[in-house]
């Protein structure tokens, strides 16, 4: 591996000794206009990878509250009429309680008063649905980084999974996930009123995810949990999301 030719080449290149022998038989590599291209590209994958991060933390667009659909829509979902949702729903949500867990140094089981309690983001945004619909409403909740933080998120969590209390059928609940990128963006919140009324049970009630730079099937509703995890292909069908599991949609729904 100390042959002067593997010395001279990982000089050129840059590349260890080792990993220039990986090399072998291209001798003539470094002069090689397409290899030096291959080279600078590392640098063009950094300008890039910075592009597309400046990209992905970009606002949605927001609306004048006056520019607001009459009706919000209901989809997916309308009602999760299960016994255990109507007693909360029969005693306002008072016995409600949102779970944060996973790779958290300090779990939290929070209540919609002490949510009430914490600072709250106010936004009219557009909801695309990719069945076909769009409709623009005034969300107000909690930005999803201020509850990551009194949680304490680990580094090391890689991703969030939203679990709630509907049930698709067979006892599976629905379910999706984001990124970090996602998570700490500005509009993400975690949202209890919709045009400045305590969130109706079509669209969520009492707590939903705002993800806005997303379709709208990553938006869950009926929140139950939040559970902070670095991979998702142990998390149900692997896929991060009910749709994604059983019908293929894709993870990312990035708008
Ligand atoms: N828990 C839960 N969240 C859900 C769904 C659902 O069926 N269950 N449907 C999704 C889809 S496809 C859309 S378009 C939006 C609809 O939100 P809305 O009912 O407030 O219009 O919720 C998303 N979140
Ligand atoms: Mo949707």
């Amino acid at each position: 591996m100390n042959s002067p030719i593997v010395s001279r080449r990982s000089l050129i290149t840059g590349l260890t000794a080792s990993a220039a022998g990986l090399l072998s038989g291209c001798d003539s590599l470094a002069r090689d206009e397409r290899f030096r291209k291959v080279l600078f590209s590392a640098e063009n994958m950094h300008k890039w990878l910075q592009r597309s991060l400046q990209d992905r933390q970009a606002l949605a667009r927001e609306f004048r509250p006056d520019q607001r659909s009459r009706f919000f829509r209901g989809n997916g979902t309308l009602n999760p009429n299960t016994e255990a949702y109507k007693a909360l729903w029969r005693s306002d949500f008072l016995d409600w309680r949102l779970r944060v867990g996973g790779m958290v140094a300090r779990p939290l089981s929070i209540s919609l008063a002490q949510l009430h309690a914490m600072p709250h983001r106010v936004q009219t945004t557009r909801h695309d649905c990719v069945e076909g619909w769009s409709a623009i409403g005034t969300w107000r909740g909690v930005p999803l980084k201020a509850v990551l933080d009194a949680a304490q998120l680990s580094t090391r969590a890689k991703y969030l999974v939203f679990h709630c209390m509907d049930d698709m059928g067979g006892g599976a609940t629905y379910y999706e996930s984001i990124d970090m990128v996602d998570a700490l963006h500005p509009q993400t919140i975690l949202a209890f009123a919709l045009n400045e009324k305590p969130l109706h049970v079509r669209n969520g009630a009492p707590l939903r995810l705002r993800v806005e730079r997303h379709l709208g099937y990553k938006h869950a509703k009926y929140l139950s949990g939040i559970e902070a995890v670095a991979d998702l292909s142990t998390i149900r069908g692997g896929k991060g999301g009910f749709w994604e599991d059983v019908a293929g949609y894709e993870w990312y729904a990035g708008i």
